[in-house]
């Protein structure tokens, strides 16, 4: 659909003078997150359907959102986020609209926002319309019964109450799913026989940069099931081209997204850079101490991680990073790994004209493949840590396929995916690797990382370790994190507000 939308756009450009534009909507990423791809597809396909689109691009402080909103005039107010602290920020919107008795309706969109969160932690705040949207093809519908006088009112009742019985299940679910105490959790950990294992250690401590890593080298690596994702195209790479719905759309936009990335390598486009790092490291309950070298006397860093916390059957533990790393009590030299990779370095120089020939299809091209070498990278890099530089998997072997379904050993959690929820522990990774001296990646305020397409993450390196999701946790998992964080415990529940749910 974004495809045929994208052809569409020129015509629909010359002829929009002459058609009656039929409201304005505001659209801005959040301050703090810097995703908007997403955004950006919802914009071109409101554009389309002749709403003029005020478009406030990303990191968008709510004082800007609501100040350009009102001398705009515009009709609707739009929000993106990809990153759970992206969630906040849209409660505080919610809440300065509130204050400042706007009438506007609020969309809500974006990766990391759900229906069930809109109605538990943002609608609350304001009385007027609060709607999530869940993708681009939503967006119209929702925009023109918000924008029709005589649909209005019933649509926003009919969400509210459905709301209202979100947040009632919400209720009701929490006292039906009791949850064991910290203590408890910690007894039921996972179980590794460290006596019986060998640590292999890294080939180098410390950190190892690698800059301007040539791109040609992260092809192989792509995923491009998630690539056909974005453009709303779900189905698996390759069988999609064989789809007899979407296969000929997935086609034609396979064959430009090839010949964009030529481009990108013959031209250098773009430009990648990564750190690693290998340290000595023990865990100490839920925590992963850090030492500065092999003695093991000084903690250069902490990593606190979360663990599981609902009851579980009986041969199944309650989940912690912190369980793959061998205990101090163990007094095995055990080690960890740090990355962070981007693909994004220059994107802003192309991006800027493409926007200038309004060439909307090129630029959401453009940031969907630089996310995509950044995954890859992400792999690549992973690939090399496991045979070179932490050689714990010399002779493994794996086609594409293997790489994209992590059959391999070891895993590569990323603050912020299900087993590491937290975004705040990116702070001490970033510093632990010299990140943003090393690398040029920054992080933002809510624990982005600019250029956009960027990844950073552990690498832990036992047979055993595999993903998970924390889950929910409780109230005492809150106060002693908080404690070990040495954040108050507000704040650090604010960063982690879905973990309660
Ligand atoms: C692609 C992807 C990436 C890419 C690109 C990210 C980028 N450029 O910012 C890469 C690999 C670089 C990446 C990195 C990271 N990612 Co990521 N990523 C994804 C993934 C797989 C898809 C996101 C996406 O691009 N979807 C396609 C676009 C088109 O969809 P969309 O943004 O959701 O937008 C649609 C709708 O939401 C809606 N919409 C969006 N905005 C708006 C606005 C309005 C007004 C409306 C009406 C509608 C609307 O319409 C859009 C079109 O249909 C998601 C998982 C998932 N399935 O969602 C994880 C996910 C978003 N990532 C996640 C995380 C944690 C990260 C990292 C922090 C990991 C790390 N430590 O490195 C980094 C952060 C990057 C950064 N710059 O800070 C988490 C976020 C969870 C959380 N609780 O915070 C997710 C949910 C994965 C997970 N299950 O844990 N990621």
């Amino acid at each position: 659909m974004k495809q045929a939308v994208a052809y569409l756009e020129p015509f629909l450009e010359a002829d929009r003078t002459a058609a009656k534009v039929k409201g304005k909507v505001l659209l801005a990423t959040v301050k703090g997150d810097v995703h908007d791809i997403g955004k950006n597809i919802v914009g071109v396909v409101l554009r389309c359907n002749n709403y003029d689109i005020i478009d406030l691009g990303v990191m968008v402080p709510c004082e800007k959102i609501l100040a350009t909103a009102q001398q705009e005039r515009v009709d609707i107010i739009g929000l993106s986020g990809l990153i759970t602290p992206s969630l906040e920020e849209m409660a505080y919107v919610a809440k300065e609209m509130q204050r400042q008795l706007l009438q506007l309706p609020l969309l809500i969109g974006g990766a990391t926002t759900s229906r069930a969160h809109t109605a538990l932690k943002i609608e609350p705040h304001y009385t007027n319309a609060t709607i999530h949207v869940v993708d681009a093809s939503r967006a119209v519908g929702v925009v023109a019964n918000l924008l029709n006088d005589n649909v209005r009112d019933r649509y926003v009742n009919e969400v509210k109450k459905e709301y209202v019985q979100l947040r009632e299940r919400h209720k009701n679910k929490k006292s039906e799913n009791p949850m064991i105490s910290l203590a408890v959790a910690r007894n039921n950990r996972f179980k590794i026989d460290w006596h019986n294992y060998t640590a292999i250690k890294p080939i180098f401590l410390g950190v190892r940069a690698f800059n301007d890593y040539p791109l040609a080298s992260l092809v192989d690596f792509i995923d491009w099931t998630p690539f056909f994702h974005t453009w709303e195209l779900s189905a698996r790479y390759p069988a999609i081209f064989e789809d007899a719905v979407v296969g000929e759309s997935a086609k034609q936009l396979f064959r430009d997204a090839e010949a964009m990335l030529k481009k990108i390598i013959a031209e250098r486009w773009l430009r990648a850079n990564a750190v690693i790092g290998f340290f000595p490291a023990n865990s100490v309950d839920d925590d992963i101490e850090i030492y500065a070298d092999e003695s093991r006397q000084q903690v250069i860093t902490t990593l606190h991680m979360l663990r599981q916390q609902t009851r579980k059957p009986q041969d199944k533990a309650n989940m912690c990073l912190a369980d793959f790393v061998a205990p101090k009590s163990t007094g095995i030299a055990d080690y960890i790994g740090g990355f962070a990779v981007t693909a994004g370095i220059d994107i802003d120089k192309r991006i800027q004209l493409f926007e200038k020939e309004h060439d909307d299809y090129s630029v959401i091209m453009l940031k969907a493949l630089a996310d995509r070498l950044a995954e890859g990278f992400t792999e690549h890099m992973h690939s090399r840590v496991r045979r070179e530089f932490w050689p714990y998997a010399v002779n493994e072997h794996w086609n594409n396929e293997d790489l994209i379904a992590e059959k391999y050993q070891g895993i590569r959690p990323a603050p912020g995916y299900p087993a590491c929820p937290d975004h705040t522990e990116k702070p001490a990774l970033f510093q632990l690797l010299n990140v943003t001296e090393l690398t040029s990646i920054c992080l933002t305020e809510n624990f982005a990382m600019l250029p956009a397409s960027s990844v950073s993450g552990f690498y832990f390196s036992h047979p055993d370790s595999y993903y998970f999701g924390v889950g929910k946790i409780a109230e005492d998992q809150l106060l002693d994190y908080s404690k070990r964080k040495n954040m108050d415990l507000a704040i650090m529940k604010r960063w982690l507000a879905p973990q309660l749910y």
